[in-house]
């Protein structure tokens, strides 16, 4: 994968940044199966949280690709903290960079872009999950206020983050027309964080639902004008799902990696085992595999960068990446053999961790939904 100079020098601070602070903590992070701040804090100390947004809002200012390096770097490692960054730059911070007020982005961008404040994302209900249109949380305006009712399932950073966007319903106007967005904070009387949820994978990632009962937000954080919460959504998740891709992307590479180095010291039948056909042909494969998904997921942040058409892309980058993930992870633990399946060793929480990749941000069958119609339009 070719990269500008200034983007491979960028993967070096990121990669160096990853073995010292977190590469050494991961397991940990993990079995905890708790969200930990202090990872959270030294990628906020180094402009990591917001390092795709612009200084005057506290971001480092670099290029969607700086960004996916980044995810697929501290993915390589820690698929947990890869998902807590993707869930607050690319779908918290970005709707309202893309669509909020210059006072919404005064107010609420610098805490967020500097790593503050952490955001959540809420879009998935319990009868809404690949049909987004299908939301039923309501919003109805009563006075200076909207009062919110309903709720929201599987939200990233529902109990660490302060800032959220949301949708719900307003007016009369059927399935995705009538749907807006919201920005709201904790603290607000009414907006309730529900149980946390015990996940295959990803446990040090924070993970809950969300209720809203009752819940009176101003009316000036509505995000752009009512009605157009579920296509500021879906450009939102187009950038989301870059993010995804690279997230299973570093932890297929984190596999390969820990693959390379077993079978260039594993000894069985008096050879190293990288020494046999089958376990070079099956690096072969992961290898070729990784690099194909890097070349989609870096292709689809190009085009973004360009500012040209990327949602086709985003998907394709998405979805075949999530599987490499899949089938890398797979094929890792066959190669650690005993040692693949303990917890003593990594390769056990990357096949878990990254399984979310096939799901969260639409599953795969989503992503070629989307595939196919941008190619029959
Ligand atoms: N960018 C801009 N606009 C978009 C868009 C995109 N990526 N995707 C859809 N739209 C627009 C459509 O053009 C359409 O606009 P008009 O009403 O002006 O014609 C509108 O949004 C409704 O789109 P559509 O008719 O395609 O809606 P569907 O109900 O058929 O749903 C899918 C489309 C299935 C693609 C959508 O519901 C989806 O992405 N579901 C998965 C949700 C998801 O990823 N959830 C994960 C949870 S977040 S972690």
């Amino acid at each position: 994968m070719i990269l500008k100079p200034e983007q491979e020098a960028f993967r070096q601070k990121m990669r160096d940044f990853v073995l010292a602070e977190l590469e050494p903590m991961a397991s940990e992070i993990e079995q905890k199966g708790e969200f930990t701040w202090e990872i959270i804090r030294k990628l906020a100390s180094i402009g990591i949280m917001g390092v795709n947004y612009p200084a005057e809002y506290g971001g480092l200012g670099l290029d969607t690709v700086c960004y996916t390096i980044a995810v697929e770097e501290i993915s390589r490692a820690c698929g947990s903290t890869g998902i807590t960054l993707a869930a607050h730059n690319s779908l918290a911070i970005a709707p309202i960079y893309l669509f909020g007020t210059n006072e919404q982005k005064r107010k609420y961008l610098p805490p967020l872009v500097r790593g503050e404040k952490l955001g959540a994302f809420g879009l998935t209900e319990p009868e809404a999950g690949s049909d987004a249109g299908a939301t039923k949380t309501t919003a109805v305006l009563d006075g200076d206020y909207y009062v919110i009712n309903g709720s929201k399932c599987f939200i990233t950073n529902a109990s660490v983050g302060e800032t959220m966007v949301i949708t719900a319903r307003t007016g009369s106007e059927p399935r995705t027309k009538g749907i807006s967005s919201f920005i709201l904070e904790k603290g607000m009387k009414g907006l309730v964080v529900g149980k946390k949820e015990n996940k295959l994978g990803l446990r040090g990632a924070d993970t809950a639902e969300l209720f809203f009962e009752d819940l009176r937000v101003p009316k000036e954080n509505l995000l752009g004008k009512e009605g157009e919460g579920f296509k500021q959504f879906m450009i939102t998740l187009d950038g989301g799902r870059i993010s995804i891709g690279a997230m299973a992307l570093g932890i297929a590479q984190g596999a390969l990696d820990k693959s390379i180095e077993r079978a260039k010291q594993r000894v069985q039948f008096g050879r190293r085992i990288g020494d046999f056909q089958a376990i070079q042909w099956k690096l072969a494969d992961m290898a070729t595999q990784v690099e194909a998904a890097r070349l989609l997921v870096y292709q689809a942040a190009t085009l973004k960068d360009r500012g040209e058409k990327f949602s086709k892309e985003s998907a394709m980058a998405k979805l075949y990446a999530a599987e490499v993930g899949s089938m890398v992870t797979h094929q890792a633990i066959q190669i650690f053999g005993g040692r693949g399946y303990m917890r003593d060793y990594p390769l056990e929480r990357y096949y878990r961790d990254v399984r979310l990749c096939e799901i969260g941000e639409g599953t795969s069958e989503i992503q070629r939904l989307v595939i196919a119609r941008s190619l029959l339009r």
